[in-house]
């Protein structure tokens, strides 16, 4: 650097040491607006009073002021590089990557253990030529009772606890949460002219239910149906042994109790032992002592429901079967308790 002199001198020497103690790029802010400043800096003021200099020291004053100004201007773009490597070198350790660590997991979802086994029902049906149709889950009580054989105050609409959607049509409730996939029976056979039908209708159910270990308030149930010329019992318990021994091997045991639904003329529920207690455990909470749980509802199709969708009764014969999906869930895993199934919690549901 050129030497300045007297006052001009000195001007440059506190710059400089004012640059030196400055800490950090905050600190260097400031400096630059205190000394190189357009409004008030210190240098820029010593460069305006240029002209206020006696006439034959100004060239001398400005030319020795504007190399001062270079000087300082060069020892503070230095200072500021000094900062700037600085910080970089600590970021470069406080913020570096650390390529050895090993990556964080990335959590893959999977497929809900019933959506899993209502798959699994599906594609069983399948195999055995029955094709899937859909109905919707908010239905008609004319189409979820009346179709179905269930007229109003019969006794048979209290053996469901129905969410009814609150919405008065002509004075009455006339829509609900369906509380079986059965009203697909109905859907189906009126949309097809004339058998044969071969069909299941896989959904969810809504029952105002006091949930219990097989009991839960929304259920998933997959309807069969199969209308021909010639359909028999026989035929309904040949699909319903083939599917069990698909879903749960051969070694289960399964059995057929009598059992009342109004579209179904006989009737019947089947149910798998207990594989919590073996028919051992008067207490146990999962078959409640029977020794059986119970997994679907079915029977022949009664001949007026036939009649209902315009076949001739004495020609066709259907069978009906409707399965409860949580439960086969339940048979299949071994779970002793239905309401796991919807608590949402990882722990549980990760397993499967
Ligand atoms: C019915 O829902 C009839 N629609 C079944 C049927 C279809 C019979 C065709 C004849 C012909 P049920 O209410 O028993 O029947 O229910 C059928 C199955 O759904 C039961 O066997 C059970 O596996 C399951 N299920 C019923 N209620 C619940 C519930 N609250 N929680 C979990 N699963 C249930």
């Amino acid at each position: 650097m050129t030497a300045p002199t007297s006052a001009l001198a000195e001007l440059c020497a506190d710059a400089l040491a004012a640059l030196a103690s400055a800490a950090d790029e905050a600190a260097l802010e400031q400096w630059r607006v205190a000394w190189l400043g357009r409004q008030g800096g210190r240098v820029t003021g010593l460069l305006t009073s240029i002209k206020d200099q006696p006439a034959d020291q100004k060239a001398a004053f400005g030319a020795e002021a504007n190399r001062l100004k270079r000087d300082i201007e060069a020892a503070f773009a230095e200072k500021h590089e000094q900062l700037k490597r600085r910080t970089l070198r600590e970021l470069s350790t406080t913020e570096a990557i650390d390529v050895t660590l090993p990556g964080r997991p990335q959590v893959i979802g999977r497929l809900h253990p019933v959506t899993q086994t209502l798959r699994d029902c599906v594609k069983t049906f399948g195999e055995m030529g029955f094709r899937v149709a859909e109905g919707p889950e908010v239905e008609w009580a004319s189409y979820n009772f009346d179709a179905m054989r269930i007229p109003e105050d019969h006794p048979a609409r209290d053996m469901w606890d129905t969410i009814w959607v609150d919405k008065l049509i002509d004075g009455e409730r006339k829509m609900l949460l369906r509380t079986h996939t059965s009203p697909n029976q109905a859907r189906v056979m009126e949309r097809t002219p004339e058998p044969p039908i071969r069909v299941i209708v896989p959904g969810k159910c809504y029952r105002q239910e006091a949930t219990d270990a097989t009991h839960e308030w929304m259920l998933t149930q997959i309807e069969g149906l199969a209308v021909d010329e010639g359909v028999r019992m026989s035929d309904l318990k040949g699909v319903l042994y083939d599917f069990s021994r698909k879903m749960f091997g051969t070694e289960r045991k399964i059995i057929f109790h009598h059992s009342y639904f109004p579209f179904v003329e006989p009737g019947v529920e089947m149910a798998l032992d207990c594989f919590i207690c073996r028919g051992e455990d008067p207490a146990c909470h999962t078959c409640h002592g029977t020794g059986w749980i119970e997994i679907l509802g079915a029977g022949m199709v009664h001949p007026e429901v036939i009649e209902n969708a315009g076949y001739d009764s004495n020609r066709y014969t259907g069978f009906a079967f409707g399965i409860g999906v949580e439960r086969v869930a339940l048979l299949r895993w071994g779970i002793e308790d239905i309401r796991h199934f919807y608590q949402n919690d990882v722990r549980f549901l990760s397993q499967f």
